[in-house]
């Protein structure tokens, strides 16, 4: 039988060795003879040749289980592998310090210390070959680092003098005076050192991926030249089974992105146990990468096991290699010489033989490819070089590398926090650390003294690659932005004009004709990246595509099918809409790549991403989270939004609650506008706080697609908008009999609109109707006022902008809206006497806008009914007057409750 998923039939089953031998004997004439590269081609025409005549050849996806770089393609090492290798020892000590001690002074305080105890040869390697500090120019490499080794890039920092021993002592102590490093890598609690988010998995690789795809618009678009700079992403094996590790790899294949390059540290385990105890996750990965594309480099095998490989003639290791599962291979880690002898080479005794010489300590000792840094040398250098293809290195190493009793290979190492003294002093021993046995149990930190060769090495290596990694650059990078005055043209256009019934649009083409003429504007035209997962249409932007073009790195080598018409389809090499595809995890990261390209790159891009309201805050909240965390700056627009008036689609399609995830999103200003000139507003608002005054910020504006009169702007309504609700209309009844306040948002505005003229004429009551732009605006604001009125209550108390409004007009406050009622209710506290909230709680249906606002209970109706029966709880109604109302409004007192059906 072949070994496990090995399409190679072994040595030790061939039919006719001498037949064999003879086709191996012209190969090695060929490969002398005439090179690699002719054997690689006859190779290909016999397996085309094969193929024509119906010889079915297994498919390989993978290679054998060895080194995909053989020794003899190794290239010298350039460093001095004795210093690096005092200095990562120092370096792996100092993290492992830094957890054991933070652990002590506070227990439960967390930490990894297995993570980069099995990475640390994979991170020193290129800290000092290979990854670029900025530089002037911004020109560095964009690396993501696994987020549970953030302690050894601490314990570098610390020994380039970029971190102080006070700063380790309190790393995870964010709150304590002296600065706490971070649990992980966050830019939002260190933003002169973290660049990028990566500790919820998963999220680091598709970032990876679209940084470096945004890397080439830059340059394709001419706005900043990026072809010298490397997106490295140091990635978990067992993060590899998250959907989006793996999700966008192919477009890094299919954009050639040879700028980035993937290292995935598989160390066979991760939080529980091994991640394929019974298969092997490097081959895994290798046919999963080399399926779709991407250059892949196995590094397996240490150089101790290059001369058993070198006599392994008749393949009979790599068949063992091959065979042994990663559960065995866990296992090896934590046993004798003599087992790993009688198990894995005493399968065969040809094996026995091969290493009968060798004493069990040797054996033990063997190291794995992760673990030599000649090995990860060659490969970082072949994935540098390598032309028009991403690539992924996978690289074999030991989880909890030296830390040996205290978690070395075992299952639980990945929580291990805690060593003890003996832990302790084998550990430095192994690592040859120059602390005594005295001070040893208190795990002091160690840096060597500042003229030594170790410290001046490091200083050198670091200043020929361009400076530090990792290091975010936190200078404001100022943008002249337009003023809404600047846009009265565009304004004009978004509004209806007047005396004319028919002239009715929708938010969303508002939005979209403000962006197009933005697209325009001298000082910020070219930095907006419009950004759309495959829903130009739906949103009526289609115009864009020929306005602005669509971005392809290779332009477009075919005439569109609708090349005759005037919004064709075009793609261009210097076009600048990202259509992704149906991908709003890819959108999100192109989102984040850009809206951080202020300090990634130095120059200020401005983010539009528009998407299935449906599919935002819900589906990719996390990586929404990452944006914040990043410092990310953007507009994120979702689109057919509101659950009664994206009617059509039904309950998967319809948004009830996307302002309600914004609202928990600290750094999101989340706006569900009525009409256009709202957004006009809300829109300039943002290019000035946020490019012109480097506040940190993200916009989230739902647009609707439902048609109607687009009023123009009132007067002196701008700084309400903003803030979160103005004073849209009054309207006396005759004879009032009450006064009633009611709050309208987004689509709804216009029912709260009717419920006042209903109220007027049928009922005699008044009220202000209200638009509110933000109810998570207004309660901020609320809350920040309570807060300081609450922590100096001897001072005059601050009023909040939402009880500055309130102040002066009274009657009970109904709220209506197109999402769940607690969207608004957020702001109740503030509302004396309560606040009624009127919202579409429950599953969407697909019906009319009309039967669907009734089922809700958000229509005009509803909302009169609602008002009465607050003025019935304040005693100016009568319960009959109010029965009588629901008649004669149509409103069927026993229809099922919306929320539970
Ligand atoms: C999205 C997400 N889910 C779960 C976790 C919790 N978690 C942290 S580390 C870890 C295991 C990591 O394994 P691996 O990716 O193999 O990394 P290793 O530490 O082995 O290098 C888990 C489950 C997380 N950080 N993010
Ligand atoms: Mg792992």
């Amino acid at each position: 039988m072949a070994p496990i998923d090995s399409p190679y039939v072994p040595a030790s089953e061939d039919g006719d060795p001498a037949e064999t031998a003879e086709w191996l004997e012209s190969l090695d004439y060929v490969l002398e003879r005439k090179g690699a590269q002719r054997a690689s081609q006859l190779l290909s025409l016999l397996d085309e040749a094969a193929y024509r005549h119906g010889v079915e050849l297994p498919f390989t996806a993978t290679t054998p289980y060895i080194n995909t770089i053989p020794e003899d393609k190794q290239p010298r090492y350039p460093g001095n592998r004795e210093l690096e290798r005092r200095i990562k020892s120092i370096i792996r000590w100092n993290a492992m310090a830094m957890v054991v001690r933070a652990n002590r002074d506070l227990d439960g305080i967390g930490g990894h210390i297995s993570t980069f105890a099995s990475s640390a040869t994979l991170y020193e390697v290129a800290s000092n070959h290979f990854l670029r500090g900025k530089g002037e120019a911004y020109s560095g490499d964009q690396v993501y680092f696994q987020g549970h080794a953030s302690p050894g890039m601490y314990a570098r920092a610390y020994m380039e003098d970029r971190l102080t021993e006070e700063e380790l002592v309190h790393f995870r102590r964010e709150l304590s005076e002296q600065r706490g490093l971070s649990s992980y890598p966050h830019p939002w609690l260190m933003p002169d050192f973290w660049e990028f988010p990566t500790v919820s998995m998963g999220l680091a690789p598709i970032m990876a991926i679209y940084q470096a795809r945004f890397n080439r618009y830059l340059s394709d678009r001419g706005i900043k030249e990026t072809s010298g700079q490397h997106v490295w992403a140091f990635l978990g094996d067992g993060e590899c089974d998250e959907p989006e590790t793996l999700g966008a790899i192919s477009l890094a294949s299919r954009e050639q992105l040879d700028n980035l390059i993937f290292v995935i540290n598989c160390n066979l385990q991760r939080l529980d146990g091994p991640v394929r105890g019974n298969g092997k996750i490097i081959q895994e990965l290798e046919g999963i990468f080399r399926g779709a594309g991407w250059n892949v480099i196995k590094v397996i095998w240490g150089g101790d096991w290059d001369p058993l490989l070198e006599q392994d003639n008749a393949g009979l290791l790599a068949r063992r290699m091959m065979e042994a599962v990663d559960g065995e291979y866990q296992k090896y880690v934590v046993s004798s010489g003599k087992f790993i002898r009688d198990n894995f080479f005493g399968k065969y005794p040809e094996l026995l033989d091969m290493v009968a010489n060798y004493s069990d300590e040797k054996l033990r000792k063997l190291r794995r490819g992760g673990h030599d840094p000649e090995k990860v040398y060659a490969a970082y250098k072949s994935a540098v070089e390598c032309e028009g293809r991403p690539t992924v290195i996978l690289a074999k190493t030991i989880k909890g590398y030296g830390l040996g009793e205290g978690g070395e290979g075992r299952n639980v190492t990945h929580q291990q926090k805690k060593l003890n003294e003996d832990e302790l002093r084998e550990f430095r021993s192994r690592f040859g650390i120059p602390i005594s046995d005295e001070r040893v149990a208190d795990a002091p930190f160690y840096r060597p003294p500042a003229g030594s060769p170790e410290m001046k090495y490091l200083r050198e290596r670091r200043e020929e690659l361009g400076g530090p990694v990792p290091c975010r650059i936190d200078h404001p990078v100022k943008l002249e932005v337009p003023r809404l005055s600047d846009y009265e043209k565009t304004l004009s256009k978004i509004v209806s004009k007047e005396d004319d019934d028919k002239s009715t649009l929708a938010t969303t083409m508002g939005f979209i004709r403000l962006l197009g003429d933005l697209l325009r504007d001298k000082k910020i035209g070219k930095f907006i990246v419009p950004i759309v997962p495959d829903e130009s249409r739906t949103f009526g932007m289609d115009g864009l595509f020929r306005q602005v073009g669509i971005y392809s790195h290779i332009g477009q080598i075919y005439e569109p099918v609708d090349s005759d018409q005037l919004a064709y389809y075009k793609e261009a090499k210097n076009g600048q809409l990202l259509e992704e595809g149906i991908t709003e995890a890819g959108s999100m990261s192109s989102f984040i790549a850009a809206g951080t390209a202020y300090s990634t790159h130095g120059v200020n891009m401005i983010p539009m991403f528009i998407f299935y309201s449906m599919f935002g805050f819900q589906r990719i909240g996390d990586l929404i989270w990452a944006a914040a965390d990043a410092r990310a700056k953007g507009f994120l627009l979702g689109g057919t939004a509101g659950r009664t008036t994206l009617n059509g689609e039904g309950l998967q399609h319809q948004d009830g609650h996307s302002l309600l995830n914004a609202m928990a999103f600290p750094t999101v200003r989340a706006y569900d506008p009525a009409y256009t000139y709202e957004i006009a507003v809300i829109v300039f608002d943002g290019l000035r706080r946020m490019y012109e005054d480097d506040e940190t910020l993200m916009y989230y504006l739902t647009l609707e697609n439902e048609n109607y009169t687009m009023p123009p702007m009132p007067r002196g309504v701008e700084d309400g908008i903003i803030q979160g609700m103005y004073r849209l209309r009054t309207e006396e009844a005759v004879r009032p009999r009450a006064h009633v306040r009611l709050l309208g948002s987004g689509a709804i505005l216009r029912d709260v609109l009717r419920a006042q003229r209903i109220l007027s004429e049928q009922f005699r009551v008044s009220s202000d109707v209200w638009s509110v732009t933000s109810y998570t605006q207004l309660r901020r604001d609320a809350q920040d006022a309570r807060r300081w009125n609450m922590l100096h209550p001897e001072e005059e108390p601050r009023q909040s902008y939402l009880e500055q409004q309130f102040a002066d007009v009274e009657g009970p406050v109904v709220a209506a809206s197109d999402y769940v009622r607690s969207v608004a209710e957020q702001i109740d506290p503030w509302v004396p006497g309560g606040l009624c909230a009127l919202g579409t709680d429950g599953m969407g249906r697909s019906a009319s806008r009309a039967e669907l606002r009734r089922f809700f209970e958000v229509d005009a109706e509803s909302i009169a009914v609602a008002a009465l029966y607050q003025l019935h709880q304040r005693d100016v109604f009568d319960a009959a007057c109010v029965a009588k109302a629901i008649k004669q409004l149509g409103i069927d007192p026993d229809k099922p409750n919306p929320m539970l059906v």
